[in-house]
């Protein structure tokens, strides 16, 4: 495996994610990508990829203060990488803001002929060389990506005609799935086929999930020979968003431990946990890395969970930094969980019977449980009826209690 790392670009295709708008965020603060851009450096990331300034002037400003910002942490071997149409424009106004490497595109499908720039595919090849060999002339030192957007729609023959006119002087060559219609056994192929030809330079993928299959589509690419996938923090991006870092690199790490090495996997749940702090929003259930992974709410998984965790949580989240899990007390609950709730949360002394019984009279009344009247509430009226003793439990003790169900 060639794999190097991720390029982040949760400032760049994060930023045109439905989830700005959902959150009535719309852009990241300035303070919001300090801090973001700080979790990500610590969790291991290296490569960012931001929009050209060109874009906007708040993100031409954002990009020069995040540039000083990151310089004064002191980490080294960071990138940024600006996201450019092979326009003159966007290249000059990159290599000015002080990027370090420039992430080229064009699409070369029917469609993008058509309907996006309006160029044949000839006029593309002849603009593209053009552009980016003279950009290379200019330049001897700036990191050039080159990706044909669509790839996966895109006839590998077109692609190959293209990246053989520009080989000697790119330094990595992308495969987005701008659509997200790549399977895996699309992925390997195309791989397999791009690293043959191009045995000089790294392959870099972007894989949106429009099929869900952004995550193992990453996975097979690294496996593949992939240097670089882009991910991002949730893996917000456009439409149904590309793949998450954390988790790749959960799935990198049940894979391969090795691939992980420069990570620090134990901040992962902390910086989605940021994310959601910033969105306002709950950490998505499909990611892998979140604390809804360590929740259990059926009875017969909460009483297996009280007795041993790994009967129901087949990976270890605690080296990605989920060091709690829970357990939701509702109309599914059984008496094994009412019994350890009304002990260990509300300190009554209750024997096993009456936590069985009074769990019928629980789940009885599950129709009464809303937003008003909470389960706990509901639990809290059928125990006034029996009277129970509370345990004594002396301060010391309960400052010492562990409530880690490990
Ligand atoms: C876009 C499209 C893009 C670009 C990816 C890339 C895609 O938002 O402009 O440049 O590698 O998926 O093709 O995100």
């Amino acid at each position: 495996m060639n794999f190097k790392g991720v390029i982040d670009t949760t400032f760049r295709d994060g930023q045109q994610s439905p989830l700005m708008f959902d959150s009535y965020k719309y852009r990241f603060t300035i303070e919001d990508k300090k801090t973001l851009i700080f979790g990500l450096i610590q969790l291991g990331v290296r490569n960012f990829e931001f929009f050209a300034p060109n874009v906007s002037k708040s993100e031409a400003h954002d990009f020069i203060e995040i540039k000083k910002y990151v310089a004064s942490i002191g980490i080294s071997g960071i990138r940024f990488f600006a996201h450019c149409r092979c326009h003159q424009k966007d290249i000059e106004e990159s290599i000015r803001a002080g990027f370090d490497g420039l992430n080229l595109y064009i699409g070369m499908t029917e469609y993008a002929q058509r309907y996006s720039h309006g160029m044949k595919f000839e006029e593309v090849i002849t603009n593209v060389t053009k552009i980016i060999k003279a950009t290379r002339k200019s330049y001897p030192h700036i990191y050039l990506r080159f990706s044909a957007e669509d790839s996966f729609r895109t006839p590998i023959e077109d692609i190959f005609k293209m990246y053989d006119e520009i080989y000697e002087s790119v330094d990595i060559f992308g495969m987005p799935d701008t659509v997200g219609i790549a399977t895996p056994v699309m992925v390997a192929d195309t791989i397999n086929a791009l690293k043959k030809r191009y045995p000089k330079v790294d392959i870099e993928c972007h894989f949106h999930n429009d099929r869900g299959l952004s995550l193992i589509n990453a996975i097979t690419a690294i496996q593949s020979g992939a240097s670089y996938v882009d991910t991002s923090i949730w893996g917000m991006a456009e439409r149904s968003g590309i793949t998450s870092v954390t988790g790749l690199l959960l799935n990198l790490y049940y894979e391969d431990k090795t691939l992980c090495k420069d990570f620090n996997l134990k901040v992962c749940y902390p910086l989605n946990v940021l994310m959601g702090s910033i969105l306002k929003l709950q950490v998505s259930p499909t990611e892998p890395v979140s604390i809804t992974n360590r929740t259990h709410t059926a009875g017969v998984h909460q009483k297996a969970v009280l007795n041993n965790p790994y009967v129901y949580e087949a990976h270890d989240l605690k080296n990605f930094g989920v060091d709690k899990k829970q357990l939701f007390l509702g109309p599914l609950s059984g008496k094994n969980l009412i019994y350890y709730y009304l002990r260990e949360i509300e300190y009554y002394d209750l024997t096993q019977e009456q936590a069985s019984e009074i769990s019928l009279e629980f789940k009885s009344r599950a129709m009464e449980m809303n937003k008003k009247n909470k389960p706990e509430t509901v639990l809290g009226k059928i125990v006034a009826h029996y009277h129970l003793p509370k345990l004594t439990i002396k301060r010391e003790y309960l400052k010492n209690r562990v409530e880690n169900l490990d």
